[in-house]
């Protein structure tokens, strides 16, 4: 690593980083102010490459969801609809059934269930559905259902979060995904989710699921109304978190797309590549207790992730199949990428594709 290529104002924190000592909330603060997108680059590309060295992960996945009615109607979601709303849909067991079957076909190792926060729909039908999913794909990894969707089955039976879990473990539920966490701070969860359950009550969810052995990932919703004091601490609580429990995964950051959601008049225009890159390469920097930074393409496109690959990204996400979440707000991306096409992308970056399954054992690689 060429110390000249970072500025002298960052020259104390390339030092950490060289070193391997962990940064600081005001080493975040100082990283996300700097403009010099290629030295922020160089340093998250060292800590990728200590971690990862050539190796890029992708995964052969199929996203479903359920429903998109939802109690919440959070202002950053075009996707959550009324019950009584013409485009409102409940997929029937079978219907899902169908999708994964379909899915087996073409050879996944993970299905990522989410949906809404659905007022009608009981612990009988989640478990019936995760029992079906574990039928149909025996052997792939059920991913299924984010701490918002959890807490709001406990306080629909009157369970604890604990025992949901406990139960749907059993039924067949493996891991996690990291969605919902948006950003902490109470002041930006008002101003864009404020039905939505607090940032502490989420990293609970998360810390009884790693109790469990349930791995989990996480996420951070930018690029709408936080500040970059509002991003690092979100970084830094899911580093503490990290430290307790241990049962983190991946990092994702999401690209917020405004477009038929409340927030578009106050938020018109999507994020911009540079940040994007910015947000990759200091959360790579930031979280030196997780493995993995995934960049997820259907948010801020194939070529960009392709790119992100120099900015502390190790993962390329998946194939996904059917993405409704992004796309009811505006995402131009495509449905699905095929794993040619993301062995393509990886290989042309000059990096050695690695076909993983949920948990990052390897299915196969070198293409
Ligand atoms: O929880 C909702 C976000 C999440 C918008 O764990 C939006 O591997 C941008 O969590 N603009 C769902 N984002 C997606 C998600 C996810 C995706 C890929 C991989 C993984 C993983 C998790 O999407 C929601 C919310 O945070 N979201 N609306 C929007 N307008």
């Amino acid at each position: 690593m060429d110390q000249l290529m970072v500025p002298s104002n960052l020259a104390d924190i390339a030092d950490k980083v060289i070193r391997g000592d962990r940064l600081s909330a005001d080493d975040g603060i100082r990283l996300f102010e700097s403009d010099d997108l290629l030295a922020l680059g160089h340093l998250s590309d060292l800590v990728r490459q200590r971690k990862h060295g050539d190796r890029v992960y992708f995964v052969v996945n199929r996203h479903i969801n359920h429903t998109n009615i939802c109690v919440n109607r959070c202002r950053l979601c075009a996707f959550g609809k009324d019950e009584d709303d013409p485009s409102s849909y409940v997929l029937s067991l079978d219907e899902i059934e169908a999708k994964a079957r379909d899915a087996w076909l073409k050879g996944v190792s993970e299905v990522h269930v989410v949906g809404g926060l659905h007022p009608e729909l009981s612990m009988d039908y989640y478990l019936e559905m995760i029992r079906r999913l574990r039928e149909a794909l025996p052997g792939v990894i059920i991913q299924a259902l984010t701490a918002v969707e959890i807490d709001y089955l406990a306080e629909l039976h009157s369970l604890s979060v604990h025992e949901v879990l406990t139960t749907l473990r059993q039924a067949g539920l493996d891991s996690m995904p990291g969605g919902g966490a948006e950003v902490f701070s109470h002041r930006v969860r008002q101003e864009i989710c404020p039905k939505k359950i607090s940032g502490e009550r989420w990293l609970e969810v998360h810390a009884a699921a790693h109790t469990l052995g349930i791995r989990t990932n996480a996420t951070m919703l930018y690029g709408h109304v936080e500040t970059i004091e509002e991003r690092v601490d979100h970084l830094i609580r899911l580093r503490e978190q990290q430290d307790r429990t241990g049962g983190f995964l991946t990092f994702i950051p999401l690209a917020f797309q405004p477009r038929h959601t409340e927030l578009e008049p106050a938020v018109p225009t999507r994020t911009t590549g540079f940040d994007d890159l910015k947000v990759l390469a200091v959360s790579r920097l930031l979280l030196d207790n997780f493995d993995h930074i995934k960049a997820y393409w259907v948010m801020i496109g194939p070529k960009l992730t392709q790119i992100s690959l120099s900015f502390g990204v190790d993962d390329f996400d998946g194939t996904v199949m059917e993405e409704k979440i992004t796309h009811a707000a505006g995402a131009d991306s495509e449905q699905a990428l095929t794993r040619v096409a993301l062995i393509r992308m990886i290989r042309a970056a000059g990096r050695i594709p690695v076909e993983r399954d949920t948990l990052y054992n390897v299915i196969r690689e070198g293409f």
